[in-house]
């Protein structure tokens, strides 16, 4: 299955194309046609009425362009609905203002750490208020409830360091929520989930 990052991307640049066509079409025609039916060149106005080319050229066309930009939407949401069945699963909690993470051996941490190149299913539910577990760098953003359960996941294909959000506003230090994915290759991510050791140099916020 295509990765959430490269889907969202591409239907964004859709989207964005599109927009951007019609502005410029829409903005040049405006300038052309000031010019060429400005009143001294055409002091009497003439009055039209119906013309079926023209009224079926600008019902059907936008039509196909919002039905492209829903498929679109549509097959990239499904993916992101859908976590593949050998997920990695892994349990979050929000509370006023942090993050808890808890892996399937029961390790617990406060910045979320995951390997490289498999699929990562987020099981989240909030202790408190309503709070919303966003990755910018995995285009993933989620709401988390008090009593009830919701998902998310993601690939992470590079390694390195990415930023956690809480994208709900929560109270006092709702812009203090922050956490990180760590994106690790397999073998170093498999060595640091069998230790018990205490996360070394884990940012404090
Ligand atoms: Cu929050």
């Amino acid at each position: 299955m295509e990765n959430i990052i490269q889907q969202v991307d591409s239907i964004f640049l859709f989207i964005i194309a599109i927009s951007a066509g019609l502005l410029l079409l829409i903005t040049l025609l405006m300038i052309i046609f000031i010019f060429k039916y400005h009143k001294n060149k055409h002091p009497q106005a003439i009055d039209t009425h119906e013309h079926p080319f023209l009224e079926i050229t600008w019902t059907v066309i936008p039509t196909i362009l919002v039905l492209c930009m829903f498929y679109y939407g549509m097959i990239g949401y499904n993916n992101m609905r859908n976590p593949p069945k050998d997920s990695f699963v892994i349990k979050v909690t929000g509370r006023q203002w942090e993050w808890g993470f808890e892996y399937p051996n029961t390790k617990k941490t406060k910045e979320l750490y995951v390997p490289q190149n498999k699929p990562i299913k987020l099981l989240m539910t909030s202790l408190d208020v309503i709070h919303s577990f966003f990755i910018p760098a995995f285009r993933v953003k989620m709401d988390l409830m008090p009593g009830r359960e919701t998902f998310l996941w993601f690939k992470a294909e590079k390694l390195g360091d990415y930023d956690v959000f809480c994208a709900e506003y929560c109270g006092l230090l709702h812009s203090k929520m922050l956490s990180k994915v760590h994106v690790m290759d397999e073998q170093k991510f498999n060595n640091w989930y069998v230790t018990n050791e205490e996360v070394k140099n884990e940012t404090n916020h």
